[in-house]
């Protein structure tokens, strides 16, 4: 008797075993975590303000005292001074800074954005102190 149940026992573990892994694993499973998750550096272009609505900005000047922007689209930022800025041709965002700027966007759909101080505009479609 005690033969008949060990083999009955031998042959139901291995009529389990022989079905295979399938039939004892859970399932798939895929942690939660990173999937679906995208990544990139973060460029110059996506601080702009979100009142400069003229287009994206190609191109990243800087400067103090006075200097001009590009033949591309800029954004480009004045210093803790006083500035003189010419944003020069297509459309630029202009942010003057601190300090007492003269802003001009020349050709082109310029913003252009004062900030501190008393800022001077010229040739901008849009200006805001
Ligand atoms: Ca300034």
């Amino acid at each position: 008797m005690i033969r008949r149940t060990a083999l009955t026992v031998i042959l139901v573990l291995a009529a389990l075993l022989s079905s295979g892994p399938t039939g004892l694993a859970a399932g798939n499973m895929v942690p939660s975590g990173k999937a679906g998750r995208v990544s990139r550096a973060i460029g110059f272009a996506d601080l702009k303000p979100a009142a400069c609505t003229n287009g994206t900005p190609t191109n990243l000047v800087t400067g103090s005292g006075v200097f001009n922007g590009t033949t591309q689209n800029d954004l480009i930022l004045g210093g803790t001074a006083i500035d003189t800025i010419d944003g020069r041709q297509q459309n630029d965002c202009i942010l003057g800074g601190d300090g007492d700027d003269v802003i001009d966007g020349f050709n082109g759909t310029d913003v252009c954005i004062g900030g501190p101080g008393t800022d001077v505009f010229v040739r901008c479609e849009t200006s805001i102190q």
